[in-house]
């Protein structure tokens, strides 16, 4: 029934454009998800697999990492690409070691990340010996030592690096941080420093935590939500329910977005017979900002609010939180005051009337829950972004009360677990103490590297070795040739990876391909079945469940791989019980119970009813853990990105067809793209004044503060509505435009919303 791997990659030449939809879900997205379920898996392991999505007793979806509901569950709890993210994991397609002996590394280097994710699942360790122009299979012992090997003869454990994807769960991610630390490093860059580290930052230093502030019920209580530098439809379409669900209790939603991303304009839920046929404008406003105008926007709020607390004093400012509860109003307040709302409009491109709109809704609500992704934290000045939403929710009461509060909008399914269970390159003492007296170790104190300090220490020979835990880590990062070089540097390479990608035919001497089970697989130690768990983006914990037979009988689990690896680096008198660990994922858990804070009594928690939420100080009891023990006004000079004359600021962005660097197929469906990737969006008078046609080729060159400049080929010209100067291409095909320095303050995150670019005619 399922179709094979396609052979021929893609033809940029074939890229069609209408206009975009103006709404999204509905029949065509349920014909999408089944038809391209059907063609990797077949009909029977589609049916078995889409009913389990996001169930209780069922695998947490691989997609994104927006929560399920608490009550109800309908029998279908997943989108259109939640079942892209499925079928594309439990495919029957595979690769295996025939596939390698008939392409060569040089030939694989030719292919574009969806040829190769395309080809199916990964299911034998395969190693690429030292200039060998072929992967070829190894057994699993031996690929252990040759790690164990090679990480002991490093001069120092600070030479390798040890990188984490988002899917991780956090079993595994216990075990891996345990491994890396017992090993003497806190290399443990993630993806979350290129994702929402700016989040973090911001929120532990303005509430005292990192992670957002609402739960999923409180959707349903809400008077106003602010959804800004997010496209839900595509990358968080279970949102959009809960967003339909806010609007039919009386809410407003106002979307801020340079584009009028489709979801947002328009939804057709799926799931009800009355959204298929109806179906409702999610937005009651649209602000359409200009990039990098956010800070601007949330700054001029407040000096408007401050006006309206003139107008009627003691109706906008919450005197009572503020004074109970938070440090530094003063000085915000008068800097907020000078604030000169000339430079608001110009820096947002929004008008003084839909500025005060927008806040005399914000005075009004008495419940606003700020929502936001990759279009805030993926700036330069992101953190100082985040700390200007929280000023306001702040100034307003809004944390720690119902309906209400900071809601950053992860990515990856597990990716705020892998970050509670440790996987951080400098996880506070109080952690590192705790695992030291469980374990008997001796963690290392000096802090690691992150995503952008791993690739500057593996460019520069400081760093040898190179492990991912999942992800594609030289396709996900930026400044793609200076990456690739560096890992081309490296001693060994090793992917732990489900699917075949760039981070595989990029690779040092000697690599390696350890091929593990995914989310949906049935995990069997000596005879019993295993479950993982797992933390969703509002901060709930509850178990995962695969079922499906593995593809191959050569797969191994992500715990096993930890365990094993750590039995052959640290030998049998290792204090850390790795074997026990291996057969019996509970004994885990009962670690992570008296290490992991809020984690006591985890085995029985998880299996709740809907498992458990972890504590959160400011949404549980207004208590603010922060350097003043209360929550703090941040004071941040306005920064904003006027566009250079004759240039163009790029963001980089995902299409309603890819989860991150893996490709499903070619259409961004909702913006009006087809059959092809290579295209910039730009505005109709900007493609004009600069003298192109729409449909022109056009290279896409960035500049750098340093005089350098990075160039990629071929982008067809697509008019889109976008703020003049503003211009949207997709990621990774972009990311070699990023240059390796150019990160957001605090954070360190690549900043893949702003690049600076010109554009010039491809040449024939
Ligand atoms: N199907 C699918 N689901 C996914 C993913 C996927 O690739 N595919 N990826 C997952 C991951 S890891 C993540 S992090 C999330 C990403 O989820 P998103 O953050 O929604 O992802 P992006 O495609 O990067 O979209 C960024 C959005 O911000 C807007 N934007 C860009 N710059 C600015 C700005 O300066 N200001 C404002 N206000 N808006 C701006 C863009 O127009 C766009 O709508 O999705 C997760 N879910
Ligand atoms: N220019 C630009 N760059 C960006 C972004 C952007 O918006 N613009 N976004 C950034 C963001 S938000 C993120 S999160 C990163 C994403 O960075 P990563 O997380 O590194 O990238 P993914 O594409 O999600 O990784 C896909 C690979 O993971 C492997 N995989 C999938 N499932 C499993 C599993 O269960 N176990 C294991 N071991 N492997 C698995 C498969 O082999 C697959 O090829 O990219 C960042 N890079
Ligand atoms: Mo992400």
């Amino acid at each position: 029934m399922h179709r094979d791997a396609p052979t021929r990659d893609i033809d940029e030449t074939q890229v069609t454009v209408t206009p975009p939809k103006d709404s999204a879900a509905g029949v065509t997205a349920v014909t999408v998800a089944l038809e391209r379920a059907v063609e990797e898996m077949g009909l029977i392991r589609t049916a078995r697999t889409l009913a389990r999505v996001n169930q209780r007793h069922g695998f947490d979806c691989p997609g994104c990492a927006w929560p399920e509901p608490t009550g109800h569950r309908r029998p279908a709890e997943f989108c259109e690409n939640g079942a892209k993210a499925v079928a594309e994991e439990a495919t029957l397609r595979t690769v295996t070691p025939e596939f390698f002996a008939d392409h060569s590394i040089e030939e694989l280097a030719t292919r574009s990340g969806y040829w190769l994710g395309q080809q199916g699942r990964l299911t034998h360790p395969m190693v690429l010996r030292p200039g060998a122009t072929h992967y070829s299979p190894i057994g699993w012992d031996e690929a252990y030592r040759l790690i164990a090997d090679t990480l002991r003869g490093l001069a120092s454990p600070d030479e390798a690096v040890f990188y984490t994807s988002g899917r991780t769960a956090n079993e595994t991610a216990f075990l891996y941080q345990l491994l890396v630390r017992s090993f003497g490093t806190n290399n443990l860059p993630d993806c979350s420093n290129m994702c929402h580290e700016s989040s973090g930052t911001a929120l532990t230093s303005s509430i005292g935590i990192g992670k957002g502030s609402v739960s999923i019920d409180d959707f349903a209580r809400a008077d106003l939500i602010i959804v800004a530098g997010q496209n839900p439809g595509t990358n968080h379409p279970r949102m959009l329910s809960a967003l339909g669900t806010a609007k039919d209790n009386g809410a407003k939603v106002i979307a801020v977005n340079p584009l009028p991303e489709t979801g947002l304009m328009g939804f057709r839920d799926p799931q009800t017979i009355k959204g298929l046929t109806t179906g409702i404008t999610i937005a009651d406003d649209f602000l359409q900002i200009r990039l990098g105008g956010d800070m601007a926007l949330f700054q001029g709020l407040a000096r408007l609010l401050f006006e309206a607390e003139d107008r009627a004093p003691g109706t906008v400012v919450d005197r009572a939180f503020v004074d109970a509860h938070t440090a530094g109003f003063a000085e915000y307040e008068k800097h907020m005051r000078a604030v000169d709302l000339g430079v608001v409009e110009q820096a947002t491109g929004l008008t003084r009337e839909q500025l005060a709109r927008t806040a005399r809704l914000l005075a009004e609500s008495r419940a606003t829950i700020v929502c936001w992704a990759m279009g805030l934290t993926q700036q330069r000045h992101g953190v100082a972004t985040i700390e200007e939403i929280t000023n306001l929710l702040l100034l307003r009461g809004m944390i720690g009360k119902p309906g209400a509060g900071v809601c950053p909008v992860r990515g990856h399914s597990n990716v705020q677990g892998d970050r509670t269970m440790g996987i951080w390159e400098k996880m506070p003492e109080t952690f590192l103490a705790a695992l030291d007296s469980e374990f008997g170790i001796n963690s290392p104190r000096r802090h690691g590297y992150d995503t952008v300090a791993a690739i500057r220490a593996l460019r520069d020979g400081r760093a040898k070795v190179f492990f991912g835990m999942g992800g594609n880590f030289v396709s996900a990062t930026p400044d793609t040739e200076v990456t690739e070089a560096a890992l081309r540097g490296c001693e060994l390479t090793v992917q732990v990876s489900t699917k075949l990608n760039r981070s595989h035919v990029v690779h040092g001497r000697t690599a390696l391909i350890l091929p593990t089970l995914g989310r949906t697989d049935l995990d069997v130690q000596d005879g019993v079945k295993q479950q993982v768990s797992v933390e969703d983006s509002m901060s709930m914990v509850h178990l995962s469940t695969g079922r499906l037979t593995p593809v191959s009988d050569q797969l191994r689990s992500e715990v096993a791989i930890v365990c094993e690896l750590a039995r052959e680096l640290f030998g049998p008198d290792h204090p850390v019980p790795w074997e026990r660990f291996r057969r019996d994922y509970d004994a885990i858990r009962d670690a992570i119970a008296r290490v992991v804070p809020g984690c006591a009594d985890y085995n029985r928690k998880v299996r709740e009813r809907n498992g458990f939420q972890l504590p959160h100080p400011p949404r549980d009891a207004r208590e603010f853990r922060t350097s003043t023990g209360k929550a703090n006004f941040a004071v941040n000079e306005l920064t904003w990105l006027p566009v250079p004359p004759g240039r163009l600021i790029l963001q980089t962005l995902r299409s309603h067809d890819q989860y991150n660097t893996t490709i499903y197929g070619l259409d961004d469906r909702y913006r009006g793209i087809h059959n092809g990737r290579k295209v910039v969006l730009v505005h109709p008078e900007d493609i004009a004044a600069f003298g192109f046609a729409e449909g022109e080729l056009v290279d896409l060159v960035s500049e750098w503060t340093d005089g350098s400049e990075r160039r990629v080929h071929g982008f067809r010209l697509v008019p889109y509505s976008t703020p003049r100067g503003n211009a949207a291409a997709y990621y990774p095909e972009t990311n070699p435009l990023v240059p390796l320095d150019h990160v957001a303050e605090r954070s360190n995150t690549p900043v893949s919303k702003a690049v600076t670019i010109r554009l010039e005619r491809t040449s024939a």
